[in-house]
């Protein structure tokens, strides 16, 4: 990344709700310029429109509706936002998801989601944007988990997932690291959709609440700042967050 360049170019992935959205609102209203994808069109949309409401100086969110398991339209979404801004300064693939069961009850197409998503859809996103991020010397943003060093209940997949996620980013810092800087940021409980993925009744009634009472999603966007604005004295190699109440 230009360390002096005050408009930075985001590529962000999951952007269409959550953590993504809150990310996005966030960097467009400190003067980032944000290409935010997702599959939900409507959605993502109005992100961009509530976005772009709150913009300050250069800062603007175009949108790409694309799935982050497909390969090809990631690309075409990288150089999408090349096209429309020049170039990218920090790539965030924030999209993932967490299908919670105990083990010996899980559905084998969840598993296999949350791999695909969470690990392969990071891969696609970063060999994507990597050419893009050694030529402005950029930042990689992973959204990790409190779950990429612990293991939890009824989470051994989506554990499994974002211990790869963590393994990644410290894979970047020791590869790349004179070119790339590499932040993984670890949140615990977050105030989002998230857990309405697991379908189990009991698991839900059960977490439903500490993930009501999770942080606000825009916690998480701060730290994607801190770790922006950080650069020039140093790099937020990653940082972990949790709930007040815990
Ligand atoms: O969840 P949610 P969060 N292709 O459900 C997108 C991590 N995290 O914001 O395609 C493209 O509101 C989906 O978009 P759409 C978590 O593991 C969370 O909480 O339109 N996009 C949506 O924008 C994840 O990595 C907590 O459906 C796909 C987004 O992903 C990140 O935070 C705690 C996609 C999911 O938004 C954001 O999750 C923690 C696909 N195939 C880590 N599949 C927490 N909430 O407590 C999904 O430690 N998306």
């Amino acid at each position: 990344m230009n360390a002096t360049r005050s408009s930075q170019v985001v590529f962000l992935t999951g952007a269409s709700s959550g953590i993504g959205a809150a990310i996005a609102r966030m960097l467009v209203a400190e003067g980032h310029r944000v290409m935010g994808t997702a599959r939900r069109q409507d959605l993502l949309e109005a992100v961009a429109e509530e976005a772009n409401a709150g913009a300050s100086g250069e800062g603007r969110m175009v949108t790409r509706v694309v799935d982050v398991l497909n390969a090809a339209s990631q690309r075409e979404a990288v150089d999408a936002c090349v096209a429309e801004f020049g170039h990218v300064d920090v790539a965030i693939p924030n999209a993932g998801l967490g299908v919670f069961s105990p083990i010996d009850k899980a559905d084998l197409t969840d598993w296999l989601t949350m791999v695909d998503v969470n690990v392969k859809g990071v891969l696609i996103t970063l060999h994507a944007c990597l050419p893009h991020l050694v030529a402005s010397k950029g930042l990689f943003v992973n959204i990790g988990s409190v779950a990429s060093r612990n293991v939890f209940p009824n989470s051994g997949v989506y554990c499994a997932t974002k211990h790869a996620v963590l393994a990644l980013g410290e894979a970047l810092r020791q590869d790349l690291g004179k070119q790339v800087a590499s932040t993984t940021i670890c949140p615990g409980a977050v105030n989002t959709a998230f857990i309405e993925q697991t379908r189990d009744a009991e698991l839900l009634d059960k977490y439903r609440p500490g993930f009501k009472d999770g942080m606000p999603p825009e916690f998480v966007a701060r730290q994607v700042l801190l770790a922006m604005e950080g650069r020039g004295d140093g790099i937020v190699s990653d940082i972990t967050i949790r709930p007040d109440f815990i």
